[in-house]
């Protein structure tokens, strides 16, 4: 993997448009925080990302958790990611035949495809989930098609999880075959050397991982989300560092975004050394 090298040294040599803008983003922040901003209301979701947005890269949602979802809680969020320079991450999680992906992605009650940079799927149902993805966010009528990209969630951190294996090789595998889409992984360490794989890797392949249950003051919660620290998940392979309730949770919400963003970079700046 390329994890050794510096998000500056990546956003110049990655092939994929918007993984050279979130190495640009995290460079220039001195962040590889994601938040989970798992509030259930625009107001709390768009004064979280006012407030955390100076010290993350990314902002990852659940928009289907909003009891109050509206065009405005898009219009806020775009504009607060252009005041604060951060991409936002829809966790939607899509797992389904490709013509119903395509339509829970493109369109429909929550227009994912207009606001979201990147979103994920898991890979349940075969390669065809993410040639479908592909064609919709690269459709040649789809205005967005640059700033747009695929995480495949590779693994889960939840106790008992079943995405182990010859699961996360077939994931490593079809990130392979669409490298102008697929950004990496959403994984617990850098996937693609040992997987057991059967395409093989090319010169530039430079997967970017995005590692959840991350947490500083707590190994877990009672319905089995397992946690990690930052150094443990950096030191593994993690790029960005997704936090939830270690951050919104805390009883200073910036503050504890400060310090995992402090805690990220150094360890970080270890790993590249
Ligand atoms: P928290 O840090 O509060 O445990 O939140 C973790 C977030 O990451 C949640 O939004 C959850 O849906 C997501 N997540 C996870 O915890 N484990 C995974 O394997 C994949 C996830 O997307």
């Amino acid at each position: 993997s390329k994890s050794h090298l510096t998000y500056g040294a990546r956003a110049r040599t990655h092939p994929n448009p918007l993984a050279r803008r979130l190495f640009e983003v995290a460079e220039a922040k001195q962040s590889n925080v994601t938040v989970s901003a798992d509030v259930t209301t625009t107001q709390e979701l768009l004064d979280l990302a006012d407030r955390l947005g100076p010290y993350i890269a990314v902002i990852k949602t659940h928009i289907d958790i909003l009891s109050d979802f509206s065009s405005e809680t898009i219009t806020g969020l775009q504009a607060l990611a252009s005041k604060h320079n951060f991409l936002i991450f829809e966790d939607r999680k899509f797992i389904d035949i490709g013509n119903t992906v395509q339509k829970q992605y493109h369109g429909g009650a929550l227009r994912i495809s207009e606001w979201a940079h990147i979103i994920n799927c898991a890979v349940l149902p075969g390669e065809g989930i993410v040639q479908a993805l592909a064609q919709t966010a690269q459709a040649p009528d789809f205005p967005h098609g640059p700033e747009r990209g695929l995480l495949i969630l590779a693994e889960m951190t939840s106790k008992g999880s079943l995405a182990t294996g010859a699961y996360t090789a077939a994931s490593v595998d079809y990130a392979r075959n669409y490298p102008s889409f697929v950004l990496g992984f959403v994984s617990t360490r850098s996937l693609g050397e040992a997987e057991g794989t059967t395409v093989a890797p090319s010169e530039e392949e430079d997967f970017v991982v995005f590692t959840t249950g991350v947490n500083l003051s707590s190994k877990g919660d009672k319905l089995g989300q397992q946690y990690q620290t930052p150094q443990s998940a950096i030191g593994r392979g993690a790029d960005f560092i997704i936090a939830g309730r270690g951050i919104y949770a805390a009883p200073d919400a910036v503050d504890a975004a400060r310090q995992y963003q402090q805690q990220g970079w150094a360890a970080y700046l270890a790993r590249v050394q």
